[in-house]
Parts: C-alpha cells; structure tokens; sequence
C-alpha cells in the first residue's frame, strides 16, 4: 500500500477520438497530473481523455483486460480477502487491478464485494460504470454531454458547462451547479456515453435492523472489527503514520489500535485561543507514546480558512462546515511527512454520539436512523479535506464491515450505564486511560471553538443573535459560488467581501 494512492480523476469518456487530453482542470487537490488517453480496441467502446492526480508521478491509474478498463481513485482495504474470491493472489496487483479481477469474474456486482475508500469508472463494451465506495467517501460526480459523459472526483472541474444534465438514476443535482450530477453513495450508476440510457444499482445500504447480541460479545466485535479497520488501513506493522487526536473516545481509540505493535505515530491537535483540549489529547499520547504536536490558531484566522474548507468539501452546510474547517486548517498547518492521517471522524454517526441529550433509547435510535440515512452529499469524509495539503486521509470508523456492526448494534449498547458510545468506551477500556474512556464527547466545532468563532466575527459587524445562522448559510452559498462554480483559488476570496456582499444582500448593515 502506497502512503498516497490516486488522489482524483477528472475523465471524458467520448464518441469520438479526442484531439488531445486538454488543459489541466481545476483542481484544489495537489498531485502530479497524468495524462489518460485510452483508444477504443473495438468499434463502440470509448474514448478515455483526461487527468488522474497522484501523489507519485510514477503512479498509473487505469488497468485494463479482456476489453474492461478500470480507473480507480483511492483504495480498497480487504485486498488479501478480495484476492481470494477471485482466485489471485492480492500481492503485485495495484488496487485498480484488483477490482479489474474482480469485475472480471463477477461483472458489476463484483463492486458489491469491495470495502474500501475509493471511486472508480469501469468501461466495457459501449457501457460505463461510475461507481462510489459504499459511503462514498470519495465524491464523484458527472455531466452527460451529447458526446459523452464527463466524470471528476471534483465538482469544480465540471462546473463550467452548458446545458443540463439528463438525471440518471443513481445520481442526484450537485449543490449550486448546473448540470453537475452527484453519484450517490453505495452505487453504481451505468451509462452509455452520449445516450440517455442508465441505469443504477445499489452495492450497499445502511442497516435498518438491529442485532440482538450479550453487551460481552458486543464489546468484542467491536474491539476486533475496528482493529482490523485500522491495520487493513496502515501498511505494515512499522509504517508510520499521522492521527488527528482530540483526546476523545473515537480518535483516541484510532490511535491506540495505530501504535499497538510498536508502529511510529505522530499525533497532532488543534487549538485556538477560544478552545483547545490539548490536556485530554496529551494524555492519551502519554499514555500511548506517540509523537505529539499540537497547533494553534487564532479563532479569526481559523474562520477566515472557511473558503478552503468549501472549496474542499464542495458543500453549502454551514453546520457541517464549522466541523471540517477545523481539521481543513489543521491539514494546512502540519508538515506533510509523506505518512497517510487517520482520523476517529464518523464514529458519532452510526454511535449517536451527537445526541448526548437525547433521553430515551427508541429516540436514540432514530437520530442514528436518521443521520446514517442522510449523510450522503454532505461529503465529511472526501479526501480532498487533506489532499488541497498534499495528505491523504482515512477513517477507520467508516470502514464498510465496522459501519455494519455499529450501525445494527441495539440501541441499549450504545447508551448504557449513563455513558454514551458505551460499546466502544469497554472495547477500548485496556487500551487507554480510564480518564479517555470516561470522558464525555466534545464536538469539534465546541473544542475548537469553531461554532463560536464564526458566530463572534459576525457579532462583531453588528449581525444580531436572530440573523446568525442565516446569515452563515449565506455566506457559505457565496464561498461555493466562488471557489467551486467560479473556481476561485479559495485563497484569493476574502472572508470580508463575501460578509460585505451578504450583509448588503440581507440588507443588514455592517459596522465595522
Ligand atoms: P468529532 O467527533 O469531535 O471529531 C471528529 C474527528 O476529528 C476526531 O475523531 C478526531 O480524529 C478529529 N479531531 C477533532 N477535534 C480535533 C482537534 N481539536 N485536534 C485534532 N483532531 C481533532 C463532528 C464531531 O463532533 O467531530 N463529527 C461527527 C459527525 C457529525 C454529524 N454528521 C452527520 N450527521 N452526517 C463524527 O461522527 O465525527
Ligand atoms: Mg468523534
């Protein structure tokens, strides 16, 4: 496993042979640029032009067999066990490979076999299929063209474009684009380039039942499948390897099951002057003795990043933002030593961690239903948070067979004894710190002091308690308009102006 697969792509798949691969797109992720051009071998197949982005230069992106060429951004995590069913051996195949084998064998639903953090476009014959992980940790989206279809792991690349889109199955309107179409999680949306035929297939879903099983034989799985989530993800016992650590229950439960085996770890924390939790974070690296940085930011400078993090995420939630702007501004600050970063993102969902205060269990139960039914779109886990600073991330909590059991676990495991994320706390019980495992959720936006830092700027120029929200959505829409439909370096756009144009907007005034 590299410590940076293919970052992204951004591909079109034609009728007719392409005059060259065109310009460079516009992306926020870094990486060497190459070149894919692939010639039909028969008459109805496609032409392939574009860019994948690697962090190696020597990295090759498209696999190809028996007339299916495979383009795969990311990575699969159950390699040796994938090797197996299709009858190779994983070693020597790059992961674009492996899913090639896959297809080989088992056609589209070979892709209901895959656990992993990627995207992929399969052609074969006059058809191709555009396919997300089964969280789609890896954004992919397309725009259909009477030639063809464009697709990019960046909705920025295929902002500029007339006309609409025709709304394949499977795929849904991205936020603020015309004719940019989303894939959605868990699918596989087929097409042929240049036709309105499609079709979409679902290769995973999310739980909707709930297993029965002893809080003992709970605790274990969980301890065991999360273990296996982190060591699929980290090479071999001795790479070394970045975790963002808050000092909570679910990055310090990562980090214990990282530097189990005697693995390098570096952990890194953010703090600003409103908030930090440094003193929790330093003694769970104590305890697990690791490396450990941390980084502090003004909560003003923190703020004024939220361009990157909307040029990242490519999303209009001001709520979702406030949690990734923190760990965007983070990525940027910490020196890229070439390791991967994992992170304990995502454990709340499928937990209800977020949902401290809700009281009884059947309505834990169904903030978990819910939230595990709509985070699709809202792209917490996209891996160009990291890679607009040259990192690639994982997140163990997320993995498919992890997401399976936490999600399915019976409510009463997860709220137990007065303890929320109960389950995980006892599987992680020998491994940490009784203050960690005790240790009630703060959320990332509270720790860091993101919520209020936004809300704090705009009180300042005189946004009253009533409009704060309101007027954080807004602003949101106009960093999305300028970083992604525009693509404006986010750089370049100022927190100032776009507070200016919203005010006047709202009719507010602002007093500065
Ligand atoms: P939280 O769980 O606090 O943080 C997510 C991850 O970010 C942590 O596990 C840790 O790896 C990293 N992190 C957090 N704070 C810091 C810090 N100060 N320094 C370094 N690393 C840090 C929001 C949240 O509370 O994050 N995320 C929820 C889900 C949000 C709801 N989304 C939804 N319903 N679709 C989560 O599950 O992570
Ligand atoms: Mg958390």
């Amino acid at each position: 496993m590299g410590s940076s697969p293919i970052i992204g792509f951004s591909i079109h798949l034609g009728t007719v042979a392409p005059t060259d691969t065109g310009s460079i797109p516009p992306w926020v992720s870094t990486g060497h640029a190459i070149p894919v051009l692939v010639e039909p071998k028969t008459s109805g197949e496609p032409y392939w032009s574009g860019w994948a982005l690697a962090g190696d230069s020597r990295a090759t992106a498209v696999a190809s067999h028996d007339g299916v060429t495979v383009l795969l951004a990311g990575e699969l995590y159950h390699r040796a066990e994938l090797g197996s069913v299709v009858g190779e051996t994983a070693d020597g195949l790059s992961d674009a490979e492996l899913l090639l084998a896959c297809w080989l064998r088992y056609g589209p639903s070979g892709l209901r076999l895959c656990n992993g953090r990627f995207a992929a476009v399969v052609a074969e014959n006059d058809s191709v299929v555009v396919a997300t992980d089964h969280a789609g940790t890896i954004p992919l989206y397309l725009r259909t063209r009477p030639d063809g279809v464009d697709v990019a792991t960046e909705a920025k690349v295929l902002a500029e474009g007339a006309g609409d889109s025709f709304p394949a199955p499977g795929t849904e309107p991205a936020p603020g684009l015309t004719g940019v179409r989303r894939v959605q999680a868990g699918t596989a949306v087929t097409l042929v380039p240049g036709s309105t035929v499609a079709e979409a297939a679902r290769t995973w879903r999310p739980p909707h039942h709930r297993l029965i099983v002893s809080p003992d034989e709970a605790v274990n799985r969980v301890a065991d499948v999360l273990d296996k989530a982190v060591r699929t993800r980290l090479g071999g016992p001795h790479d070394p390897v970045t975790a963002v650590l808050s000092g909570g229950i679910d990055s310090s439960s990562v980090v214990a099951l990282a530097s189990g085996g005697g693995r390098p770890v570096r952990t890194i924390s953010l703090g600003t002057d409103i908030g930090d939790e440094f003193a929790a974070a330093r003694v769970v690296a104590e305890h697990l003795g690791t490396r450990h940085h941390e980084f502090r930011c003004s909560s003003e400078e923190l703020v004024r990043q939220l361009p990157w993090a909307v040029a990242a995420a490519e999303i209009v939630d001001a709520e979702v933002l406030e949690y990734l702007l923190p760990l965007v501004v983070l990525y940027r600050m910490v020196p890229n030593e070439g390791t991967r970063i994992v992170t304990g993102y995502g454990a709340d969902i499928p937990l209800g961690g977020m949902h401290r205060t809700t009281e009884r269990l059947h309505s834990l139960d169904e903030v978990i239903a819910f939230d595990m039914g709509t985070f699709d779109g809202l792209n917490e886990l996209s891996p160009v948070l990291g890679s607009m600073a040259g990192h690639w991330t994982t997140h163990p909590f997320w993995d498919r067979d992890v997401l399976d059991l936490l999600t399915a676990l019976e409510p009463g495991l997860k709220r137990r004894d007065g303890r929320d994320k109960w389950v995980l706390r006892e599987a992680m019980r020998e491994l940490l710190p009784t203050a960690t495992v005790t240790r009630p959720k703060l959320g990332i936006h509270e720790g860091s002091g993101t919520s209020s830092a936004w809300s704090q700027l705009l009180r300042r120029v005189g946004v009253a308690e009533s409009d704060l929200a309101s007027v954080k959505t807004a602003m949101a829409a106009v960093f999305h308009r300028r970083t992604v439909r525009e693509q404006e370096p986010p750089g370049e756009v100022s927190f100032d102006d776009v507070l200016d144009e919203v005010m006047s907007e709202q009719n507010l005034a602002v007093t500065r």
